[in-house]
């Protein structure tokens, strides 16, 4: 049996390790080395089942008291580390509220010129009447070119112009839409007109120099319904111009032109004075390309379900990254698809400005 003034040492020299313990592990090693398993006081207290009952009743209560004191003591010094702890973290983790705010994403993040022109569209158009439709950009052939009236041989058609997948088994070829049109077709044959609809997305063709890239975005409008005339078409296309452009007024000028989808087929100029490197829309003597229109062929109002007796119908197409391009005046198509953040810091648009018509569509 240990003598009373052994156990006073160990107490001693336990409470003494518990008082100097600094953080959380050195106090559990104190705790584990005097109450753990093989612990000085779980040592002692295994020799209690030794003892005769006159000895465990003279010895129990002082070795389980040693035990009570010895845990107390580590819960209370557990407690004044903690809370120590706690002080430091707080001290240390202060904030200076007098530090400048850093931008949030919403600051920072810009808006790509082609997301903007295709919101300022959807803006124009809606005002119009007009709804949204898409569609895959992964085609069949029948409905990127042979519903559109393209013959088969048409030049179009050419491997070197589109991008063809594999050929399936049965020998026909998903391609990747050479423009937004089959959309047109899909919404035709899923919709009873009266329809008005603009179509933007992404198109792709094999070209790549400073102003064509393989994948570009074009916008297309199709309206069918039994009066629709190239007078309404007209109107369109000229509030469609002094929206977009963000003037008064606009000259245009109509040239006769062909579409396999269209007829009779029309390209459509913009009055425009250039100065240097700048553009101006609405002024001046130069005319300026801005898109391609014409009434809906009856071979494809047939092709789509519709009776060209009954329904006529106009369409039109442009390509969204040149309009963004003389809007915004940059000059390389390519900048647009290289993801340079320092080019869309300058170029982009601020995520909150959503365009609107009454609110401003570029502002
Ligand atoms: C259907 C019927 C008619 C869409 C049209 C054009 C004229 C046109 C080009 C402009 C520049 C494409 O990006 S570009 O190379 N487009 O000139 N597009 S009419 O006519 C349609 C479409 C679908 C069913």
């Amino acid at each position: 049996m240990v003598a009373a003034d052994n156990l006073e040492t160990l107490e001693r020299d336990i409470l003494q390790r518990i008082a100097a313990a600094q953080d959380e592990p050195a106090l559990e090693a104190v705790r584990v080395a005097a109450l753990g398993k093989n612990g000085a006081i779980t040592a002692l207290l295994k020799t209690l089942g030794g003892m005769t009952p006159a000895e465990r009743r003279l010895h129990g209560p002082t070795i389980n008291n040693l035990k009570d004191k010895v845990s107390a003591a580590i819960a209370a010094r557990r407690e004044t580390l903690a809370a120590a702890a706690l002080d430091a973290r707080l001290k240390n983790e202060t904030v200076d509220v007098t530090l400048p705010v850093p931008d949030a994403p919403t600051e920072t993040g810009r808006v790509h010129p082609i997301t903007q022109v295709i919101d300022e569209l959807i803006a124009i158009f809606a005002d119009m009447g007009f709804g949204l439709a898409e569609g895959p950009d992964i085609e069949t052939d029948d409905f990127n070119f042979t519903k559109l009236n393209f013959p088969e041989g048409h030049p179009a058609r050419d491997m070197h112009d589109t991008f063809y997948f594999h050929p399936k088994p049965d020998g026909s070829r998903l391609l990747l839409r050479t423009h937004t049109s089959p959309v047109q077709v899909r919404t035709m044959l899923a919709q009873k007109p009266p329809i008005r609809v603009i179509i933007p997305g992404r198109t792709y063709r094999s070209d790549s120099d400073q102003t064509h890239t393989p994948m570009f975005h074009q916008v297309e409008g199709l309206v069918i319904d039994k009066g629709a005339h190239l007078g309404h078409m007209k109107w369109i296309l000229e509030e469609f111009c002094k929206a977009f452009f963000e003037v008064g007024s606009v000259k245009m000028r109509f040239r006769p032109s062909f579409f396999p989808f269209t007829e009779p087929s029309l390209e459509v100029d913009i009055q425009c004075r250039r100065e240097k490197n700048e553009i101006r829309f609405g002024e001046g003597e130069d005319w300026l390309e801005i898109l391609g229109c014409g009434m809906v062929h009856p071979n494809v109002l047939r092709n789509c379900g519709l009776d060209p007796e009954e329904f006529q119908g106009f369409a039109w197409g442009m390509g969204i990254d040149r309009i963004a391009m003389l809007k915004y005046g940059m000059s390389d198509l390519r900048a647009f698809f290289e993801a340079d953040v320092r080019w869309l810091s300058h170029y982009g648009f601020r995520p909150l400005d959503f365009p609107t018509l009454a609110g401003g569509l570029s502002s």
